[in-house]
């Protein structure tokens, strides 16, 4: 392993409202992991907003991907994609990275809606392209939103009982991921993350706050990255984010951002590093 693991961060950057790229560089830096974006679209805000500006570009990453072809990387983390060519290309950059580097491991967001509704940006056909993506991760981190569009099933609201919740993450899996992290699991002043790997599934809650903070999956699989990255275990990774995310949104309800605004991490983001060896 590299002494600092180096990541391509497949994401957009969004101009105002703390997700994706914005979230993920400071997070993996601080972490003494190496961020290397690659941006699949640029929005003046993100698209929780009421006007924002989106530039597409796919047209750009064949080259962009190309030019890498020198390079290796130990994770790649891939987050919001905006068109189906694009998820295409970047399912090539997987295979090329994997027959580089075997350890190669892909974190995949399926970034696609929140709180049982669909992003506008997110068409049914991109939704289908990225059910195809996820059989080439190796993690995948959908909240229960993006769980259901991935495997057709109705979305009945966060809170979910243990065995509905194994039930997804078993159908999660039948897509042909190597493991499956279930976000934002609500159990009454609880909310957690179940996570499903080798046939086994466990679960780790925190405190809940009450607001939804727009980017809190990005930063949560940020840190997650950050963590595996850093040769974490997937349960003590899982762990380290959903800790880091209770005192982030905690810090966040008590500044009284808007929720639009994203979680207020910069505060907090020093505290990460020390995160890293508590864990076990
Ligand atoms: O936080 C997820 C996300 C990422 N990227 C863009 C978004 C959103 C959520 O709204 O709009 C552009």
């Amino acid at each position: 392993m590299r002494t600092v693991p180096r990541v391509a961060c497949i994401n957009d950057l969004s101009g105002f409202g703390r997700c994706s790229l914005t979230t993920a560089i400071p997070v993996l830096s601080v972490m003494g992991v190496q961020a290397c974006p690659v941006p699949t679209a640029v929005l003046s805000k993100h698209t929780g907003f009421p006007q924002f500006t989106f530039t597409d570009l796919t047209d750009t990453l064949t080259a962009y991907f190309d030019s890498w072809d020198d390079l290796d990387f130990d994770w790649i983390y891939a987050g919001f994609l905006g068109s189906i060519g694009q998820i295409e290309m970047v399912r090539a950059f997987f295979v090329r990275q994997k027959q580089k580097n075997p350890d190669c491991r892909i974190l995949l967001d399926p970034v696609m809606g929140d709180e049982g509704k669909r992003y506008s940006t997110y068409t049914p056909e991109l939704c289908d392209a990225v059910r195809r993506l996820v059989s080439s991760a190796d993690v995948i981190t959908p909240n229960i939103t993006e769980a259901c569009l991935l495997t057709g099933t109705e979305y009945c609201g966060e809170c979910l009982h243990m065995q509905a919740a194994e039930r997804l993450a078993d159908s999660l899996m039948q897509l042909g991921c190597g493991s499956v992290v279930i976000t934002g699991i609500v159990q009454e002043n609880r909310i957690g993350n179940l996570t499903y790997q080798d046939g086994r599934a466990s679960y780790s809650d925190v405190h809940r706050t009450e607001c939804l903070f727009s980017g809190t999956g990005d930063l949560f699989a940020s840190v997650l990255c950050g963590a595996l990255a850093r040769g974490k275990s997937l349960s003590a990774s899982v762990k380290i984010a959903g800790a880091f995310l209770s005192e982030v949104t905690q810090g966040t309800l008590r500044e009284h951002t808007p929720a639009a605004e994203g979680v207020l991490f910069e505060p907090y983001l020093c505290r990460l590093g020390g995160m890293l060896y508590e864990e076990k």
